[in-house]
């Protein structure tokens, strides 16, 4: 066992969504989904030994207690079955608002995932280790790689090649309040309730396809139609779930509406929402600025400049 591990992990962000698993005890996904590693927002987790005072977990400086203890327990549990019997201190720090549709989440179980490896020295297969960290958030394996990530119904996750150099995201921070449900819940509800889950499945399967030829060679037009289309069909499902599950809000609904409008002014830039009230834009480099302006004149004043970002990483190991 090492004394010290810290690691970081970015957030990514769905182009294709994962909406909803096929096998709930592995963590499968429905359908493939495909994702944008960013550079920016991202978790830092650190795990040392200590003299005393059995397991705790701090996350963002607060000890942790109930439920969000537990989870992390759980998942711990996975690599280190008596980690409640060890002296073992865990610090999450999340450089992301967390749980506001920017995927803490995944951000924070990629970190902790590659942080227990290393720290146990378990040396698991990269494939292992995916299929571990999925259980924590299934979207958390796509921070596993750089870049732009497929993860695919086997539960394997893949680079895809492209050059996405002049690709910028803009996360548009609308409230950052925990969202009142979690994905995972919201999930689970729409599988078993939602009349058009499975039309979802196909056709979001479909998109994943599509999306892999619009990435390479790099189309930003078809990536960014493709996205919007896959961002519309998970909101479908959402909100034929019984009961319904909304995250957006007024002021989500507005910039999305505006975002349609600069469209039809010639600035290309495509939106995309997660469980969550933010909206993240796509846009090319050289509209950044425009977009900007024309954030700051309708209020949306909190927004976060991104752009495709490294994989998690080890960053201190002793
Ligand atoms: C995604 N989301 O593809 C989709 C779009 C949110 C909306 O993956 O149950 O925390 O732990 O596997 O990964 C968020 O769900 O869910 C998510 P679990 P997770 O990014």
């Amino acid at each position: 066992m090492k004394q010290k591990v810290v690691t970081r992990a970015p957030i990514n962000i769905a182009l294709c969504k994962y909406w909803g698993k096929r096998e709930e005890d592995k963590v499968l996904p429905s359908t493939e989904s495909i994702s944008l590693t960013l550079d920016g927002l991202y978790t830092q987790t650190s795990i040392e030994q200590k003299e005393n005072g059995g397991f705790v977990f701090y996350l963002d400086g607060i000890k942790q207690e109930g439920e969000e203890l537990d989870k992390i327990v759980r998942f711990c549990s996975l690599f280190d079955p008596n980690i409640l019997k060890k002296n073992i201190q865990v610090r999450s720090l999340n450089h992301v608002p967390t749980g506001a549709g920017l995927a803490s989440s995944a951000s924070g179980f990629a970190a902790l995932s590659l942080a227990l490896n290393v720290f146990y020295e378990h040396r698991y297969s990269f494939e292992e280790l995916v299929a571990i960290t999925r259980q924590g958030s299934g979207s958390a394996v796509r921070s596993l790689l750089e870049g732009f990530v497929s993860w695919s119904r086997d539960g394997k996750i893949k680079s895809i090649a492209s050059s996405p150099k002049d690709l910028r995201v803009l996360a548009v921070v609308v409230d950052e309040h925990k969202k009142h449900i979690s994905s995972r819940q919201a999930m689970a509800i729409g599988v078993k309730t939602s009349s058009f889950y499975p039309t979802f499945v196909k056709e979001n399967q479909e998109l994943a396809q599509k999306m892999k030829e619009a990435l390479d060679p790099f189309d930003f037009e078809r990536v960014g139609r493709l996205m919007e289309k896959s961002t519309s069909l998970m909101h479908k499902v959402m909100l034929t779930s019984h009961p319904k599950v909304d995250y957006r809000q007024t002021r989500s609904k507005e910039l999305l509406a505006l975002t349609q409008n600069l469209r039809e002014k010639q600035v290309k830039v495509y939106a995309t929402m997660d469980a969550g009230p933010n909206v993240k834009l796509f846009v090319e480099k050289e509209h950044v600025k425009i977009l900007e302006n024309v954030l700051l004149q309708h209020g949306f004043d909190h927004y976060i400049l991104l752009k495709a970002g490294k994989k998690a990483e080890v960053i201190y190991c002793e």
